[in-house]
């Protein structure tokens, strides 16, 4: 295992990135700190509103009890993400995508700042704060970034819900299968930005690993996945992801 400092890419990986034809990306709530938006677990604590922990408020049973209190929570992120813009980070990443054979971008980040710099094909295994969906026909609707959202759906008139996944909820149809298929074909894995606590996106990084790929790690803390990586880099993301794209 290589560990870098914020200077330099070790070598060995910046090897496997000029080499590398199928690659894999999982994002968390890291590559979007240099933007401003709040991670769920920094400085040691996690997410709390109106003193409920954030995988409280972001639950199912939430919804079911109270659907309002949901969308307040999830009305004041989207308010914050309004004056945000992408960071370096997502730009280098943007740019990755035309680079390689095969190239997945998957995100649990909702905040859709890896689109607004450029990344097509975005696999949002958690869903994206700019959507909701009818609670009983699941028609998806798109949140305007001015005006109100709306309320109601088109077309049976029943209540939305925020398109997110929440905490007991299944991943979008087919997202996590998708993005486990192209873990395991990919020979370089980039995990950027996440605790990799929760499952099933958690298990991507694993996957990719246990059929041969080169697994790098980014963050600038130890994860539970740190000791499993070839290379870490402990750094910020939106420092350290533009030195991939200097070829030496
Ligand atoms: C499900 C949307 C089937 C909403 C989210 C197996 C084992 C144990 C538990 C489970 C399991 N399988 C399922 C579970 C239950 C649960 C789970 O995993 N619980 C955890 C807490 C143990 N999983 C589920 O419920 C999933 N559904 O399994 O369905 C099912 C159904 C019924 C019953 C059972 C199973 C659904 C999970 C999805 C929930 N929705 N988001 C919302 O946004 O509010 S999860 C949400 O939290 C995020 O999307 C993300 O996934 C997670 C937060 O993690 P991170 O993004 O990593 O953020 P965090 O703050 O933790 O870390 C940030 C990192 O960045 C840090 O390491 C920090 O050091 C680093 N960083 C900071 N600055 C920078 C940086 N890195 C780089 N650069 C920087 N500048
Ligand atoms: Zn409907």
């Amino acid at each position: 295992m290589e560990f870098a400092g914020s200077s330099s890419i070790p070598a060995k990986l910046r090897e496997r990135f000029q080499s590398a034809q199928k690659v894999l990306v999982l994002t968390g709530a890291g590559v979007s700190a240099e933007s401003g938006v709040p991670t769920f677990r920094g400085g040691g604590n996690s997410a709390v509103w109106k003193g409920m922990p954030f995988d409280v408020i972001s639950s199912a049973q939430m919804v079911e009890r109270d659907l309002d209190a949901v969308w307040e929570w999830f009305d004041y992120r989207r308010n914050l993400l309004k004056e945000l813009k992408p960071n370096p980070a997502h730009d280098a990443i943007a740019n990755w995508q035309d680079r390689f054979g095969e190239f997945t971008l998957v995100t649990q980040n909702i905040d859709g700042l890896h689109q607004q710099a450029g990344s097509r094909d975005v696999v949002e295994v958690h869903g994206s704060i700019w959507r909701a969906r009818c609670i009983s026909c699941h028609e998806a609707v798109s949140i305007p970034r001015v005006g109100l959202r709306p309320n109601e759906c088109e077309s049976c008139g029943d209540r939305l819900r925020p398109d997110v996944v929440l905490f007991g909820e299944l991943l979008p149809p087919g997202a996590f299968e998708y993005a486990a298929h192209m873990a395991a074909r990919g020979d370089l894995c980039f995990v950027v930005g996440t605790s990799a606590l929760v499952y099933p996106a958690a298990s991507l990084p694993e996957i990719a690993r246990a059929n041969g790929a080169y697994l790098c790690e980014v963050n600038p803390e130890r994860t539970q996945l740190s000791n499993f990586c070839d290379s870490v880099l402990t750094g910020k993301a939106g420092e350290l992801l533009p030195l991939l794209n200097i070829d030496l």
